[in-house]
């Protein structure tokens, strides 16, 4: 199976994370979402990363149906068994995603328009929920320990999108948001090698 992604895509960063944290044998390929590669668009006609090739040829999309899939071929290791903490790490994976869409609507916002054309009101709005969604996470940090669920790896991508696009503009008065990364790490020892980057 392959995922195809792009280094600074924070929703790819969790799926490649969860696969090799589930021990999956699975190939990732870099492509170019600008320029609509067949590679792509023959899977995915939404032409969005990550996109999942299985070994059958078959496509799967989105994120958090590859984490469902994921979830599925490592024989439901990717997240808790028991259905309340199951819950919370859903609900938490929702959350995280949620709040990097908001930050790549902004992104977006601010490449694909004319500087003119920049509808400020909007991109307020995205980053006020931005504002409320890492207010909740500081204050709801997840318990990390060695048992990292699919939670953990939306909340690992997010903060390395925040990292990369947002740095000095998110941290003030979030010292634990700020801080979870280092103890991530600790149980993820590869996050430097996953997490979204230029
Ligand atoms: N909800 C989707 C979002 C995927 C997404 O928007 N990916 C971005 C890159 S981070 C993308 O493919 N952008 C290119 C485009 O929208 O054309 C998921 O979770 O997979």
């Amino acid at each position: 199976m392959k995922i195809l992604y792009s280094p600074a895509s924070p929703y790819s960063a969790k799926v490649r994370m969860a696969a090799h944290h589930c021990g999956l044998v699975c190939e990732s390929e870099i492509v170019d979402t600008a320029s609509d590669p067949a590679l792509l668009i023959d899977s995915n006609p939404l032409g969005k990363i990550p996109t999942l090739v299985d070994d059958q040829g078959s496509a799967v999309y989105d994120s958090r149906v590859i984490m469902q899939y994921l979830d599925h071929a490592c024989g439901r290791r990717l997240f808790p068994r028991n259905a309340e903490k199951r819950k919370d790490a859903l609900v938490l994976e929702a959350l995280c995603d949620g709040i990097t869409d908001c930050l790549l609507a902004i992104v977006y916002e601010q490449r694909f328009r004319p500087e003119a054309k920049l509808h400020e009101p909007w991109i307020e709005r995205q980053w006020s929920k931005v504002e409320r969604g890492l207010d909740f996470l500081n204050g709801n940090m997840p318990r990390t320990t060695k048992n990292l669920h699919g939670g953990h790896f939306a909340l690992a991508g997010l903060s390395g999108y925040l990292a990369l696009r947002f740095e000095g503009k998110w941290e003030r008065g979030r010292p634990k948001l700020k801080n979870w990364p280092q103890k991530f790490n600790r149980f993820f020892g590869e996050y430097d090698l996953y997490k979204p980057q230029a």
